[in-house]
């Protein structure tokens, strides 16, 4: 009964809204605090066991099912999940804190308005090799640097089909959908879903250079700057202030390899481990997708989770830790380290779409995530007889040796066995 309320408030609350200009309120803050609960329990559904009699069970309201794979996600309040009447059930595993659990952790530097001539734009989806003039980094020269150093020109040759064909999963801030940058690199508007605020429409919502707004923008835009003809699925799980669920991350994630997402790029992180978004992306890399995640910058000698536990085990095959260093290979000074980080890619100052159509330099883990993203779109849009799970391997063992003379001795194989992403010998390893 619970849960059909919920379903049902959601649903029409999704079609209060598609009938709003796109600038409404994505969801009334009742509405939010309904879909928000304090706590998250993962609980297995036994066989047979319907969504509604499991919630019966609980008196708690099922947020995520599935009968076939045998697990379910409930609702929980404070007092629920820390009262004696759940864990005297069997079936009840530990319940989890859920809310602003994730946080994308960033710094952003508004540069400039106005930089997205129309006449420029075409370069972004067609002819992804002419962006690339005498070695400078024609669409935004900012950027020259940063992808002379991880082989982005040389990675464009090796892969001339620049990610066509290849869907990645966006879990983010939202992304501005109206950005020129973004016209015919989206996935079908049926794919999108904002599961922050409840609704279809996944866009930024915010204060320019406040909290988290733009960020979801950059990441897609870095992606596309990577691997030009890739299709963006921008899916919207952080707010404003860059921070989200804990429920919203999962079903972010399960949404996503529901849709084919071949890559998700998660350029968020926490500090404390999730069993639900852990199995969520186990369940995305047994279906095919492979994850990249976020180092996290807090300059501590451990990354934040999920990219925490990628280093191994089975989804550790198919997914893919990222921190980040500068141009000249130094560990940035924000970047997360730890035994278990796979790859550092570049974060510092990367020039990238914002929300407005501006122009936005971004620091972070969490713009090296997505050069890591767009590095295996490329690949898988080539073709490759690397197995799919020794893909994100190989990215890592082909990476720049960043320990060389003593550099980053401080970190020695804590910014990757490796190092540093390199797009040519890792294409040249893979691509058919
Ligand atoms: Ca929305
Ligand atoms: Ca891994």
């Amino acid at each position: 009964m619970v849960k059909r309320s919920t379903a049902l408030l959601l649903v029409l609350s999704a079609l209060a809204l598609a009938g709003c200009s796109q600038q409404g309120p994505a969801a009334t803050a009742p509405e939010r605090a309904a879909a928000r609960p304090s706590h998250v329990l993962q609980v297995r559904v036994p066989e047979g066991t319907t969504r509604e009699q499991l919630g019966a069970a609980y008196g708690a309201p099922v947020l995520m099912f599935d009968a076939a794979e045998g697990y379910a996600v409930l609702g929980l309040s404070a007092a629920q999940a820390s009262g004696p009447g759940l864990r005297t059930l069997s079936l009840a595993g530990t319940p989890e804190s859920n809310l602003g659990a994730f946080s994308a952790g960033m710094t952003a530097t508004v540069q400039g308005r106005a930089i997205w001539l129309k006449g420029d734009l075409g370069s972004w989806t067609a002819e992804g090799r002419a962006i690339w003039l005498k070695g400078q980094y024609s669409l935004i020269p900012e950027n020259t640097l940063n992808f002379q150093t991880i082989r982005l020109e040389q990675a464009h040759t090796l892969a001339p089909k620049l990610g066509q064909g290849i869907k990645v999963a966006v879990i983010d801030t939202g992304v501005d959908l109206e950005h020129p940058a973004f016209a015919g690199s989206l996935a079908p508007a049926e794919e999108w879903r904002d599961f922050y605020a409840g609704d279809n429409l996944p866009d930024e919502e915010g204060v320019l250079g406040e909290g988290g707004y733009g960020h979801g923008t950059g990441v897609a835009g870095i992606v596309l700057q990577v691997a030009p003809a890739a299709t963006i699925l921008p899916l919207r799980v952080l707010g404003p202030d860059g921070s989200g669920d804990v429920l919203t991350v999962a079903q972010a994630i399960d949404w996503a390899s529901a849709k084919g997402a071949q890559i998700i790029n998660l350029s968020l992180g926490s500090a404390e481990r999730s069993a639900i978004v852990q199995d969520a992306i186990k369940r995305a890399t047994e279906r095919g997708a492979l994850v990249v995640a976020s180092a996290g910058n807090e300059n501590r000698p451990a990354i934040s989770y999920p990219a925490h536990d990628m280093v191994s085990g089975g989804a550790g095959e198919r997914s893919l830790s990222v921190g980040s260093v500068t141009t000249g290979w130094l560990k940035s000074s924000f970047s997360n380290y730890s035994a278990n980080l796979e790859l550092v890619a570049l974060g510092e100052n990367v020039y990238t779409p914002g929300p407005d159509g501006l122009l936005v330099s971004w620091s972070g883990t969490s713009m090296a995530t997505p050069m890591a993203a767009g590095g295996l779109a490329l690949a898988l849009s080539q073709g490759t007889d690397v197995p799919l799970k020794d893909l994100t391997k190989k990215m890592a063992e082909k990476a720049y040796d960043v320990y060389n003379n003593g550099l980053n001795a401080p970190y020695k194989d804590k910014l990757g066995k490796k190092g540093l992403l390199n797009l040519e010998a890792f294409l040249k390893d893979v691509v058919k």
